[in-house]
């Protein structure tokens, strides 16, 4: 097949799940073109099968707003037409399934479009007022939709009057890559002997409620010591340093910011914190999970649906701070509790969210929406 991918490139679970699906994808001979305004961030060196095509968005003293969703569509037009693309598979309704849908009734002929909705495109952004309308028409246009949870899809179909199928492909893990790679070097930079090692990783959006993790780690801090690993960059860094500052535990907060390779740094760990407001399905835990660490996050949207409360880790309501602690603590103080729950972490993300499974389901899908199956 011939595929075009869009995606945000930059530090982000849907970039993520979009990239590995393009790379997987070309690893399995088809022909993938990433079309987006920069380089996807793991898409660092040459591929075989992928070719990268850049959106250019001209700016001119005129617009207040550089035209992206334009410069994206003309972009997806002249790709589709000179690689004689069969399909476009957009990652995040906004703006690109506009775009998507748009190239395609330029471009004709049977070229097909493929809209893969992430999370906070339906649960934040898309249901603004602003967008809702063209949202909503940009779904029902898509040839395919597909959700990353069931929660997700639920939470569509509430959202939007939606009259396309919208099917369930979750997201994935390559256990091969995530797995755990104990450093007892490393470990010991960031912890003594007696200390537990917390990690949490996001893009410090609102929404993440990353200084609750900082909260979670003083209240631990009061019964064991723990050292907390914050990794990735956003808007919310500075308050949860405040925070930090704040309730003394300072010396005990690790602000790494962005990391390419977080699989060493999940390796130190005995325990991933997600206190999500909000969560799709929760990339960053399934990735936490498939490198042995059990997980404690806020029990909304598909994180039921990666997290199994009790066995990989536990679930508690998104304002229970107090419940959080406690739970933590169980896992790290209860005899052979840890192990268990670090053994049903890994074994699920082999089992439940192997990359070849899940991209072979993308696949078949592909196939059925073009009408080769
Ligand atoms: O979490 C974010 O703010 C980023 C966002 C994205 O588009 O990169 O993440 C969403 O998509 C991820 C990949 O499918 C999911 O794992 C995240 O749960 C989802 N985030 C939210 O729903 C808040």
């Amino acid at each position: 097949m011939r595929i075009g991918i869009t995606c945000y490139p930059s530090y982000g679970g849907s970039g993520v799940v979009a990239t590995e699906l393009g790379m997987q994808l070309a690893r399995r001979g088809h022909s993938v073109h990433f079309i987006c305004y920069d380089l996807p961030f793991r898409l660092d060196r040459y591929q075989a099968n992928i070719a990268y095509h850049e959106v250019d968005v001209p700016t001119y003293p005129l617009f207040k707003y550089p035209p992206y969703l334009l410069a994206l569509t003309n972009k997806l037009v002249e790709t589709a037409r000179y690689e004689s693309l069969d399909l476009l598979h957009v990652h995040y309704a906004i703006p690109h399934a506009t775009s998507a849908c748009l190239a395609r009734d330029i471009v004709g002929g049977g070229l097909k479009v493929i809209t893969t909705l992430h999370g906070t495109d339906i649960t934040l952004v898309g249901a603004e007022p602003s967008f809702r309308e063209v949202i909503a028409y940009s779904i029902n246009s898509s040839d395919g939709v597909t959700a990353v949870s069931e929660a997700l899809r639920r939470d569509t179909l509430n959202t939007f009057p939606v009259t396309t199928e919208v099917v369930v492909i979750p997201n994935f893990v390559d256990p091969e890559i995530y797995r755990r790679r104990p450093d007892p070097e490393l470990r010991a930079r960031f912890a003594g002997p007696e200390d537990k090692v917390l990690i949490h990783v996001s893009n410090f959006r609102p929404v993440k409620r990353a200084p609750l993790a900082v909260r979670v780690l003083a209240g631990i801090n009061h019964r064991m010591p723990a050292q907390l690993l914050m990794v990735g960059d956003g808007p919310e860094v500075a308050a949860a340093h405040e925070l930090a500052r704040e309730l003394g535990v300072e010396d005990r907060v690790h602000f790494l910011g962005r990391q390419e390779n977080v699989v060493e740094l999940l390796s130190l760990a005995d325990l991933f914190l997600l206190p999500s407001e909000k969560e799709s399905f929760g990339l960053a835990a399934l990735e936490a999970m498939a490198c042995e660490v059990p997980v404690v996050a806020s029990r909304v949207g598909g994180l039921p649906e990666v997290v199994t409360d009790g066995v990989s880790g536990f679930l508690v309501d998104p304002d229970d701070v107090a419940g959080m602690v406690e739970r933590s603590l169980e896992v790290l103080c209860e005899p052979g509790l840890h192990g268990r729950m670090a053994a049903a972490a890994r074994a699920a993300a082999v089992n439940s969210f192997p990359a070849a499974a899940v991209v072979e389901r993308y696949e078949a899908y592909y196939r059925q929406v073009l009408g080769w199956s």
